[in-house]
């Protein structure tokens, strides 16, 4: 799905700010119709932003069910003869969307864009009245998965990861336009003729344009500086770009791929944008190969996690987080646990950031749910994670590879974390998730995060992977404050996932950390066992030569749901949530810069 643009045939009008809003403790709105009427009772809600910690007090934190968002929009007087849609980049989980009294749309999963055409129910000039509502249930037939357990206080909701469940419209929200004839697709495909390591190859860029209406397209291909390269006639085809500034880690130089529409008279009908950055990636025996070239992931898994905001999209987070990458030295990050908003991937498009790209699909497992706080007997059954899951699940990859197909940044899809891995159900549910995901993707690699309780020797679904990646917790679940045990343990495991002559990329390592909280004695949660565990890891990461990577989980402290094995959150972050440096901030930094 195309990103919204402003060119010479397409407007935008952003309706981020602050919304009527109400929670629906009794779930009665929809039976009442708060959408046919200015809602009665409304706070104000800021947008993006999730719900939950603007309010004090327990009640919005916890609300488990509807809220309802609520705005009035006028569209622009010039729109007359356009097509108008309305956009939401996200709502989280589920949302349900009218014009005025007309449903207009729904759509489940909450980290992937929906849109409607909503020309009919407007008047180019007038105000129209806006209205969601927003669900954050987590069930069997969500993604990520959870259940909501009916209590004699009230509905509690339940689930086997251990990020805080935070909801609402998390992402912007758009009203554009764009010519009743209209570009609706692009894809791009880049590729390098020739030996890609050369210093200005031929490259190429193979792409599809699907055009609603009638007319003929033209595309354009040019430079960074806005020269034109080259150009040809016609929806699909391979441009070739000789001398190609390649797109890589650390240079995001990227090419714009201008695609009109034009009428039979040659008259311009639509335009549209689409970036290009020229790379290939490829696995090669145990190298992950970017243009080529060996690369090594370093870097985090992340969240979209902040103070107030929660999982609310916010330029200045962004780009200080994305600073902070920089600053540290990570050459790459993971969209742990669930598609990020596009502005990320935009940005580390332009500044040759590397990126994991992982679907919501997590907590698909007994083992870890008993140490968040749900027990369930089997995960993978009719009953719980089902084949209506499953459709669920594969509908969420298609929506992301959709979504992010042309990004440059991302060069390795995840679908997703650390599910169990080792039952013949959990095989039977994936299998048929692999086969899709290859056939929608032909040139990115494709894996899935492994657990630490399905090791290689009982694992069943890594053969359907092109990537080991694994998170593991040697010294911290498992030989707690033993590092010398951690040590052996972590080398031997590692051992045997390099007979899959595969790259592997440990995804997650780390430990629980109060920000300053110092001992010498080796102290599990001090500042110092967290560097002695990372220095640890590293010691035998470059002792095995199949390592292709290291994530420390995680970036930033972040925010979980409340229980025995949380203290105001996860506090694995190498800064905290208020994004200062920990002394392992400071490691990391020396070994990935060499700097001090
Ligand atoms: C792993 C999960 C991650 C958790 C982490 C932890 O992939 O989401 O936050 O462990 O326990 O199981 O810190």
């Amino acid at each position: 799905m195309l990103r919204p643009q402003d060119t010479a045939t397409r407007d935008r009008r952003s309706l981020t700010g602050l919304w009527r809003f109400r929670a629906d403790a009794e779930g009665v709105g929809r039976e009442e119709r708060w959408f046919a009427a200015p809602l009665a009772g409304a706070r104000d809600m800021p947008v993006p932003a999730s719900y939950n910690d603007i309010v004090p007090g327990r009640d919005l934190h916890d609300h488990v069910g509807d809220v309802w968002y609520q705005t009035d929009v006028r569209v622009p007087r010039g729109w007359a003869d356009q097509r108008v849609v309305l956009r939401f980049d996200a709502a989280t989980h589920r949302a349900t969307v009218w014009v005025g009294e007309t449903e207009v749309m729904s759509h489940e999963g909450g980290y992937t864009p929906f849109e409607a055409d909503v020309t009919a129910h407007v008047t180019p000039g007038e105000t129209v009245r806006v209205t969601a509502v927003v669900d954050n249930r987590l069930s069997w037939e969500s993604i990520p998965p959870g259940v909501v357990v009916e209590t004699a206080h009230g509905p509690r909701q339940k689930y086997m990861h251990d990020f805080f469940n935070y909801a609402g419209l998390h992402r912007p929200v758009w009203l554009y336009s764009t010519p009743t004839t209209y570009v609706s697709d692009v894809t791009v495909v880049p590729g390098i003729e020739g030996e890609p390591t050369a210093e200005r190859p031929t490259g190429t860029v193979t792409y599809d344009v699907v055009v609603e209406g009638e007319g003929s397209v033209r595309v354009r291909l040019l430079d960074a500086d806005g020269a034109e390269v080259t150009a040809a006639q016609g929806p699909a085809g391979t441009l070739t770009v000789p001398d190609a500034h390649l797109w890589a880690p650390g240079d995001g130089y990227q090419y714009d791929l201008v695609v009109d529409v034009l009428g039979a008279d040659g008259a311009l009908l639509d335009t549209y944008t689409q970036k290009v950055g020229i790379r290939t990636v490829e696995v090669r025996g145990t190298d992950f190969l970017i243009n080529g070239r060996p690369f090594y992931f370093r870097g985090f898994g992340m969240h979209e996690d902040h103070n107030t905001r929660g999982k609310g999209h916010d330029d200045a987070e962004m780009v200080h987080d994305f600073e902070l990458l920089d600053w540290i030295g990570a050459n790459s990050f993971r969209t742990s646990h669930y598609p990020y908003a596009e502005e990320v991937l935009d940005y580390a498009d332009a500044h040759g950031i590397v990126v994991i790209d992982e679907t919501a699909a997590v907590g698909m497992n007994a083992a870890v749910g008993a140490v968040i706080g749900m027990t369930v007997d089997q995960v993978f059954s009719p009953d719980t994670v089902s084949e209506r899951t499953r459709e669920v699940h594969a509908q969420a990859i298609r929506e992301l590879f959709a979504r992010d197909k042309n990004h440059p940044s991302v060069v390795l899809w995840s679908i997703s974390n650390e599910p169990e891995s080792h039952t013949p159900e959990s095989e039977e549910y994936f299998r048929p998730l692999f086969e899709l995901a290859r056939e929608l993707e032909q040139h990115r690699p494709i894996g899935f995060v492994n657990v630490m309780y399905s090791p290689a020797d009982v694992d069943r679904l890594m053969k359907y992977s092109d990537v080991v990646m694994i998170n593991r917790y040697y010294g911290w679940y498992s030989d707690s404050a033993d590092l010398a045990a951690a040590e052996a343990n972590l080398e031997a495991e590692l051992r045997q996932w390099e007979e899959h002559g595969k790259p592997i990329i440990m995804t997650e390592y780390g430990a629980d950390t109060v920000a300053g909280l110092h001992d010498l004695s080796g102290s599990m949660w001090s500042e110092e066992y967290q560097e002695e565990l990372l220095d640890m890891y590293h010691r035998v990461f470059d002792r095995v030569e199949a390592m292709a990577g290291e994530h420390v989980w995680n970036f930033a402290d972040f925010q979980t749901s409340r229980g025995i094995v949380r203290v105001d959150g996860n506090k694995k972050g190498a800064f905290t949530r208020d994004r200062r440096p920990k002394a392992a901030a400071h490691l990391l930094r020396r070994r990935w810069t060499g700097r001090s």
